[in-house]
């Protein structure tokens, strides 16, 4: 007889912990505590200031192009709350703040938006790896650390971070047809905000759900609100645990709607559908968990105020000492493009330093 195939089960319904304050009821996540929960509260509150002040700084034209994250808190501060600080963090341009959870400097993140050799970070101090721009290219590198960590035994989990639209990638699928073969242990957290700019998710995949990608690898699909970061938190801390114990990968589908532009250099109003970018607005994810921490009877709103002012004192730091930099050289930008750089690269350099007078 054939061997029959046997089907991984990917959750259809989204995992919820925060209900409506309403007809849906609260729900809790074993094991986390009125620190825990007040520490991700202060997470999602500096993620969600850094966001906006960012925004306000390109508009100034302080920093440069900016991938807005809003109303991703949820899906960064979640995941990366499952972690342990020895695991690692592989993002793309969406998560372009997330070492902030790590402890990384404000400036750090602003100067790499300011186009500043300042904002390279050394990703062993943070257990963070460079931003990719590439779509999906992250995947890869975070399931080759995985393996790797594996190979070692040094116990080390890789979290990578991706959008709906990088599922379509090649990288994507060589990075989870690895992940799957050598059981590495590795996360894949896709943030589906049912949008690659102006593409929708449904040009990405004719199957069900993304989680359902998942299962042609060999990986368990789970489905999870992404605004819900209490659901987030708890998908991923059961991916970690597995991914841990020798089990393998888990592909974590994190669903929202883009709530906001996918960049400062976009104009959503020509194909977004904007009732559906209200309804996520009214949702977000901030919003839902200071209210959920306030039904809790955990939260005042003295506190709310407090940590808001915090970080926002962090951002006026971090854009001082960002914008305090000394210019760097120009020609930092042609010297690791080549090994052996052809003769037209001098030529732009000399008219790049001619144009900057330099
Ligand atoms: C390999 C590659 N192709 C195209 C682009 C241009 N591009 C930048 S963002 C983007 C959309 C990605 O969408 P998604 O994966 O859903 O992530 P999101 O931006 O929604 O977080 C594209 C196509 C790119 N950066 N890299
Ligand atoms: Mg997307």
């Amino acid at each position: 007889m054939p061997p029959v195939s046997r089907v991984l089960p990917v959750e259809g319904d989204l995992r919820r912990v925060i209900g409506d304050g309403g007809a849906v009821p609260d729900g809790e996540v074993d094991g986390l505590h009125a620190d825990d929960l007040f520490q991700l509260y202060r997470h999602m509150v500096l993620m969600r200031t850094y966001d906006e002040r960012s925004l306000v700084y390109h508009r100034q034209g302080r920093i440069g192009t900016y991938a807005i994250f809003w109303n991703h808190e949820a899906m960064q501060a979640g995941s990366v709350f499952a972690l342990d600080d020895r695991d690692w963090i592989f993002p793309s341009y969406r998560e372009s703040a997330i070492g902030l959870l790590r402890g990384m400097p404000v400036s750090t993140v602003l100067s790499w938006w300011r186009g500043h050799p300042s904002g390279w970070w050394n990703p062993t101090e943070y257990g963070v790896a460079s931003i990719c721009v590439p779509i999906a290219t992250q995947i890869p590198h975070a399931v080759g650390f995985a393996w790797g960590s594996a190979l070692k035994g040094d116990d080390r989990v890789a979290l990578t971070l991706f959008g709906d639209g990088a599922t379509s990638e090649g990288a994507f699928h060589e990075g989870a047809t690895f992940a799957g073969v050598m059981k590495a242990p590795v996360v894949l957290f896709c943030n589906n905000n049912q949008w690659a700019i102006s593409t929708p998710l449904s040009s990405q995949t004719a199957a069900p759900t993304l989680a359902d990608k998942g299962i042609g690898y060999g990986i368990p699909g789970v489905r999870v609100d992404g605004a819900d970061v209490l659901a987030v938190y708890e998908a991923t801390r059961d991916a970690v645990l597995r991914a841990r114990s020798g089990d393998g990968p888990t592909f974590i589908e994190a669903v929202t709607y883009r709530a906001a532009p996918h960049a400062t250099a976009d104009d959503p109003s020509i194909y977004i559908d904007p009732e559906r970018v209200e309804e996520a607005r009214e949702n977000e994810c901030v919003g839902r968990y200071e209210r959920y921490l306030q039904r809790l009877g955990v939260l005042t709103d003295d506190v709310v105020a407090e940590m808001k002012e915090e970080a926002l004192e962090l951002m006026r730091q971090g854009i001082a000492r960002a914008e305090a930099e000394p210019a760097a050289d120009s020609g930092l930008v042609f010297e690791h493009a080549y090994a052996d750089p052809p003769p037209s690269l001098a030529e732009d350099e000399a008219e790049l330093r001619r144009i900057l007078g330099g």
